[in-house]
């Protein structure tokens, strides 16, 4: 539909992402579970009434009873290349603690590679019940998040457990943090979307073609060789390129030929 605008939500396995998109909706449509593993095994679209809402698979820290990594890439990249309207922003889940490896990785593969920096995103603290002063635990650590080039063009704290599966007793404050959650998140979601949303330029092709030529261009920087437009339109395959390239750098015939097929098959 025109003018339709998606949200995006990622994180880690187990984060809450689910519990936000049932928080949202105002309604249970996604299964939220607390297995020792994964429940989500592939993205699921909901309807807001004014966005519509993805909740996706992501990265984790082991692989134990998720799925594997390059199942969640490729279910996101087909994601993304289904969306017409392109992407309006990302809601990044993260449950309060330590910065792990896969939430640097969830990062990087969501906001850097595939949307290239140009999608805005929305980071949600969840866990966060406990906290005396709701906000306190960022403002002591969003520090770190600076030096891991995390950036946010929001930040909100909050507690997205169903109060059902709280004691009895915590029973009142766990809905009350639930409303304060899902107020500032509607509000930083409808100020941060992107309208148009974000589609790659020239299609997925064109972005293929631009990781393969920053990787191309570390490659050469590590091995010293003067940068070069390996995509120059050419009816050659990428590795004849690389091996007509290296060629021309002055190295022996087997050489050349192992150098590209050695690249070629890394990226
Ligand atoms: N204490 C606490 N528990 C939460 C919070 N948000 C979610 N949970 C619990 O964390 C567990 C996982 O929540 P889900 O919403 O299923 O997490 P998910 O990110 O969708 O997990 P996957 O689908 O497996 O990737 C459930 O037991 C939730 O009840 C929170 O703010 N505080
Ligand atoms: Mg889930």
């Amino acid at each position: 539909m025109d003018g339709e605008k998606n949200v995006v939500i990622f994180g880690e396995s187990g984060s809450g992402k689910s519990s936000i998109v049932n928080l949202l909706l105002g309604k249970p449509v996604a299964q939220v579970s607390d297995r020792a593993v994964g429940c989500t095994f592939e993205f699921s679209k909901y309807t807001a009434p004014n966005y519509n809402l993805f909740d996706t698979v992501g990265l984790s820290e082991g692989s134990e009873g998720t799925v594997s990594q390059k199942f969640a890439v490729n279910q996101l990249i087909n994601l993304l290349k289904s969306l017409e309207n392109g992407v309006s922003l990302l809601v990044f889940v993260m449950e309060k603690g330590r910065i792990k490896k896969s939430l640097d990785e969830n990062y990087k593969l969501f906001v850097e590679a595939i949307c290239m920096g140009k999608v805005p995103v929305v980071l949600v603290i969840t866990h966060c019940e406990m906290e005396p002063v709701l906000g306190k635990w960022w403002e002591d650590n969003r520090q770190y998040f600076d030096k891991y080039r995390m950036t946010f063009t929001s930040v909100v704290c909050g507690c997205s457990m169903n109060p059902e599966m709280a004691p009895a007793l915590m029973q009142p404050m766990v809905k009350s943090l639930n409303d304060t959650t899902v107020a500032q998140l509607s509000k930083a979601i409808s100020s941060s979307m992107l309208v148009p949303g974000w589609k790659v330029k020239g299609g997925w092709k064109t972005l293929l073609q631009t990781i393969l030529r920053r990787i191309v261009k570390i490659i050469c920087i590590f091995l010293q060789l003067p940068d070069v437009n390996l995509f120059a339109g050419s009816e050659l395959s990428f590795e004849d390129r690389l091996f007509v390239y290296f060629k021309g750098q002055g190295y022996d015939e087997l050489l050349s030929k192992q150098m590209a097929k050695d690249i070629a098959n890394v990226v």
